[in-house]
């Protein structure tokens, strides 16, 4: 049995769930606050962060979303995520790419450190300049979303990709901290509505966060 060490914000952890579950792998979550540097969690992983995905009975540990989502890619036929030509595949890594570095770095980290860390774990107040940096970047990056859906069926092309799960994963972590502003944003939020409707984004929407509840309209489908 797979486990899959994360806890319930990490994007990077999303993106790996909603792969496997794409193709059709049964894993068993594993809790760990990777800012609590466990000597345990650093045995296993040197760079101290999540997602981990470890197979005990084959000796296999996996680290870092992309590693992991590469060696899924390479193993497990049912379900290709990173699909098509050559071109088109490379597309489709620039995508994941840009969703799991940009948009984290400019979005999903600002929004994990001041409405997660500060609340839960330093008991700050956040800084409000920050939240609002990121929600402006938030806009800048649905912009984008909003031009690849008017020119393509989904974000990489004509075929659903690990590019719309990484960029969905990111997403519904923002979301979930009231990063998100979906106004103005009508082609993106279509296509996000289509994505949290897969019956393998269900269980990452019904998952909460101890001590910081999501907003209302976070798990519904149609909002
Ligand atoms: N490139 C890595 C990034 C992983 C990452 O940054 N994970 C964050 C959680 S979202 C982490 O564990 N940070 C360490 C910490 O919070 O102390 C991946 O794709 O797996």
């Amino acid at each position: 049995m797979w486990q899959l060490y994360q806890f319930p914000l990490c994007p990077f952890t999303r993106k790996v769930q909603l792969a496997m579950s794409e193709k059709g792998m049964s894993y068993e979550l594993v809790r760990e606050n990777p800012w609590e540097g466990t000597d345990a969690f650093f045995a296993l992983n040197p760079a101290g962060r999540t997602p981990v995905l470890r197979e005990r009975d084959k000796g296999l540990v996996l680290i870092d979303s992309k590693a992991i989502c590469e060696y899924l890619e390479e193993t497990v036929e049912a379900s290709p995520l990173i699909l098509g030509t050559a071109a088109q595949r490379a597309e489709i890594r620039r995508l994941v790419a840009l969703f799991d570095e940009n948009f984290f770095t400019d979005v999903t980290y600002p929004l994990l450190h001041e409405r997660m860390k500060k609340r839960l774990i330093t008991r700050q107040s956040p800084d409000s300049g920050i939240l609002r940096a990121a929600m402006r970047l938030a806009h800048e990056h649905l912009d984008y979303i909003d031009w690849l859906i008017d020119n393509r069926r989904w974000l990489a092309g004509a075929q659903l990709s690990l590019a719309d799960f990484a960029a969905s994963a990111q997403i519904s972590v923002a979301e979930y901290l009231e990063g998100i502003d979906w106004k103005g944003h009508d082609g993106a939020r279509g296509w996000y509505r289509v994505m949290k409707s897969r019956p393998s984004f269900r269980p990452l929407l019904s998952v909460k966060m101890e001590g910081l509840p999501p907003p209302r309209h976070y798990a519904d489908v149609n909002a």
